[in-house]
């Protein structure tokens, strides 16, 4: 936790970094896909790699309220440049910080709040997905050591990363979710290979691929907290926050995307007059602000409940799906109110609109979010009738 005079100077820092480094950067990360050196340095020194890690780690320890409130100024960049420090800020280090070990989160945390090392997360394959609790690679054991097999895939940050939070099956006599157990894999263990990087819709500069694991032999230290089975509730614990995270992503891009698009339609004459004279317009203007607070004061709501020790993962759900949907409306309303000029690359609302659209899938999609919510309420109907 910051003091708040701390605090403000940091989210000042950030917003002037974003505007004068990232956003006028967007254009050359989206054509080369990738984030050039001097910005990653830059974000390096802002201290972004290590928001949440605990500063007897190095890291800022920003609660969860301050990190949305940092992740609201960040966010109103193209989400590629979260994208490579995000995975140290939630799933990537999050698995360590919360469950693991002293002797795990010493050899790791420092370099993750450094961003010396990136942190990845690596629960989705080719199977399995939605569905978390079938994973299938396996992680066999042989006196010290654990072998793991299987593939991963969509793994964010993979072919940049250096250690890989990996779910696999300890216990394949148990198909469900409690035999699942978390592994801290580095890079350079022989056995382990990333795939070619994905070709996306959107979020250039940010890269995903497969991991491969074959006889990859693990050692016993590497399981996160030092226990089998608890693969998926780290796993679970790690995404309840994650999903905040990602909601204070898609409320920072979408209020970005209101200013654009409310300035475009200042700056362009129709029928002799500004765009943003006309009430058809101004009614989108309006509906993407309401959407974009809403989603602000639930995502500060959840945080601040979840610095309070409450369990919010229902409220996270809640967040994650309302955001990124109206993430999806705002974007999408950006492009509307361009016209023509918002279908050409030349201007960022295609960009955005691309960009905005991996929100409402990814670290559970908004089914999975309603299904989430829907549990918890009929258990607690349930609870309520006595049955
Ligand atoms: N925190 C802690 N523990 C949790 C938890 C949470 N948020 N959610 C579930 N658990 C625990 C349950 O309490 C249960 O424990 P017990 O076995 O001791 O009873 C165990 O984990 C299994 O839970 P559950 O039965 O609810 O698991 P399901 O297989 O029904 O799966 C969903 C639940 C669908 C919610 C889960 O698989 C999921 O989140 N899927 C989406 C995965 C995802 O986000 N993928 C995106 C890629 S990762 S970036």
């Amino acid at each position: 936790m910051q003091d708040p005079e701390t605090l403000a100077q940091l989210l000042a820092a950030i917003r002037r970094f974003v505007d004068e480094r990232m956003i006028p950067a967007e254009a050359e990360v989206a054509e080369i896909d990738a984030i050039p050196v001097a910005l990653l340095d830059g974000m390096r020194e802002l201290g972004l790699f290590g928001l949440s890690v605990p500063e007897a780690y190095g890291g800022l320890g920003l609660g969860m309220e301050e990190e949305v409130l940092a992740v609201f100024e960040i966010a109103r960049a193209a989400p590629a440049f979260r994208s490579i420090f995000a995975t140290n800020v939630g799933i990537g280090a999050q698995g360590i910080v919360i469950d693991g070990t002293p002797e795990q989160k010493e050899r790791y945390l420092g370099r993750l709040a450094s961003g010396e090392l990136i942190g990845s997360f690596a629960l989705t394959e080719p199977d399995v997905g939605s569905d978390a609790g079938s994973v299938r690679t396996s992680a066999r054991r042989e006196g010290d050591v654990y072998v793991l097999n299987g593939t991963k895939r969509f793994i964010t940050n993979a072919p940049e990363a250096g250690i890989f939070t990996v779910m696999a099956r300890t216990d394949p006599g148990q198909k469900g979710a409690r035999g699942v157990s978390a592994f801290l894999v580095e890079r350079g263990t022989p056995g382990l290979s990333t795939g070619k990087p994905e070709k996306k819709m959107g979020q250039q500069g940010a890269h995903v691929c497969d991991v491969i694991f074959e006889d990859c032999r693990v050692s016993a230290s590497q399981l996160i907290g030092g226990v089998e089975g608890q693969g998926f509730k780290t796993a679970m614990k790690v995404l309840d926050k994650g999903r905040l995270h990602i909601a204070a992503a898609c409320v920072g891009l979408s209020e970005r995307i209101i200013d654009d698009m409310v300035d475009y339609a200042l700056g362009r004459q129709q029928f002799g007059r500004p765009l943003a004279d006309f009430q058809l317009l101004q009614a989108m203007f309006a509906d993407s602000k309401a959407d974009a607070y809403a989603a602000r004061a639930m995502v500060l709501d959840a945080a601040r409940k979840r610095d309070a020790g409450v369990d919010v993962g229902v409220e996270a759900s809640c967040a994650k799906m309302f955001a990124s949907e109206a993430l999806g409306r705002i974007a999408d309303r950006n492009v509307q109110v361009h016209g023509g000029n918002g279908y050409i690359r030349e201007y960022r609302a295609e960009q955005l609109y691309r960009d905005a659209r991996l929100f409402r899938i990814y670290e559970g999609t908004t089914q999975i979010q309603q299904l989430i919510i829907a549990k918890a309420l009929i258990a607690q109907a349930k609870e309520r009738a006595g049955v």
